[in-house]
């Protein structure tokens, strides 16, 4: 059987040798390691040998193997090569020719500035948390402290989804703001909370340079045991600056919000002329920035929260109109026209 084994190996490395085409060692394969081939019924023969000869002829015949499977291989890859290089020796490849510009997708400038945001709030220590757009009038109004007949519901004019879909919370509403999400957090998981909340809002706005009828708004809340808003001044002063690349100051203005006690307006200093005073800041230095304050009692109440032990800010600023200041864009309506000569800039 050895003897039988060596010519074997010697007819395989001769076959391989000649072979001129990719096509002739896949025939070789199948004549001597197939499942019929030649070396495959010698090896089926090993069974049959005494324990001594199967010592020698076991390891031989494996030996033997995958020398083939080596010099199928090599001579494989000998031929391909030889074949490319054929390829190029007769046609004509200009290595000095530009390439062809692939055309590839491209974030939109909203997600881009979204992902910038979540990233600095990452950074402080605060989770992105989310809520539905479809919300209940309670968690859009009620437990945020505006009931009903509260005059401050003219504040956000909202589109009512049919009557028939009420749930134990009363109507459905397209949320106007992401502040429900303020109280579904606590409800889930209670004080401390660090969050922010980007999400989609709607009102039914008479659209202009600065109003969409579908905009997004990012909420922020933090709540723990000694918490005031010297703390909220501190986060917003670096966010901004972190984000603008260049050092922001932030004011407070009395402000007025149901849902927070006391509220403030934030702004901050105006990036195109220092807080000097231009067209763009309407010569105050300022640019007006969002809505905040300290989380009222009875909001932390409708969240499960003893308002005797912990106390928190929350804020909720415009994505659209912070993108504006970021990118230098005069109309908010160009952000979602899908107009690819507007995206493509960014
Ligand atoms: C609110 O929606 C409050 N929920 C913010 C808040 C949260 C206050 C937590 C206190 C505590 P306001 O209606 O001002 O507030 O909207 C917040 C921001 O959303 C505005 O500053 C503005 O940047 C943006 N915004 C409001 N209406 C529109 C609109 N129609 N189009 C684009 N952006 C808008």
């Amino acid at each position: 059987m050895e003897n039988e084994l060596k010519k074997l190996e010697k007819a395989a490395t001769e076959a391989i040798k000649a072979a001129k085409t990719s096509d002739e060692l896949q025939n070789i394969e199948v004549q001597f390691l197939g499942r019929k081939g030649e070396l495959t019924s010698i090896l089926k023969g090993i069974k049959d040998l005494s324990v001594e000869e199967k010592k020698v002829i076991g390891p031989l015949s494996n030996d033997i193997k995958n020398g083939i499977i080596q010099k199928l291989e090599s001579a494989r890859a000998e031929i391909e090569a030889k074949a490319i290089e054929a390829q190029l020796a007769n046609e004509f490849f200009d290595i000095t020719a530009p390439g062809v510009a692939r055309k590839i997708g491209k974030i939109h400038p909203m997600s881009q500035v979204q992902h910038e945001v979540e990233n600095i709030f990452h950074g402080m220590g605060f989770t992105v948390a989310d809520g539905p757009e479809i919300e209940s009038e309670y968690y859009n109004f009620e437990g945020l402290n505006i009931p009903a007949d509260h005059p401050a519901r003219d504040m956000q004019d909202t589109f009512f989804v049919d009557k028939k879909h009420e749930d134990k919370h009363g109507r459905l509403v397209l949320r106007t703001q992401t502040s429900p999400v303020q109280i579904r957090t606590m409800e889930k998981y209670g004080a401390p909370l660090r969050i922010i909340v980007p999400g989609r809002v709607f009102r039914n706005e008479a659209t202009d340079a600065s109003h969409e009828s579908n905009f997004h708004q990012v909420e922020g809340l933090m709540i723990d045991k000694d918490i005031s808003l010297a703390n909220l001044k501190g986060v917003m002063a670096e966010f901004l600056t972190e984000l603008f690349k260049k050092e922001v100051n932030v004011r407070f203005r009395p402000g007025y919000f149901p849902f927070v006690e006391p509220g403030v307006e934030l702004d901050f200093s105006c990036l195109i002329c220092n807080g000097k005073g231009c067209s763009v800041c309407k010569r105050t230095g300022w640019v007006e920035f969002m809505g905040a304050g300290m989380v009222h009692p009875n909001v932390l109440k409708a969240g499960g929260i003893d308002s005797k032990e912990y106390q928190g800010w929350a804020f909720g600023f415009g994505l659209e109109r912070l993108a504006m200041m970021r990118y230098g864009i005069d109309d908010i309506r160009l952000i979602f026209s899908g107009d690819l000569r507007f995206t493509e800039q960014y």
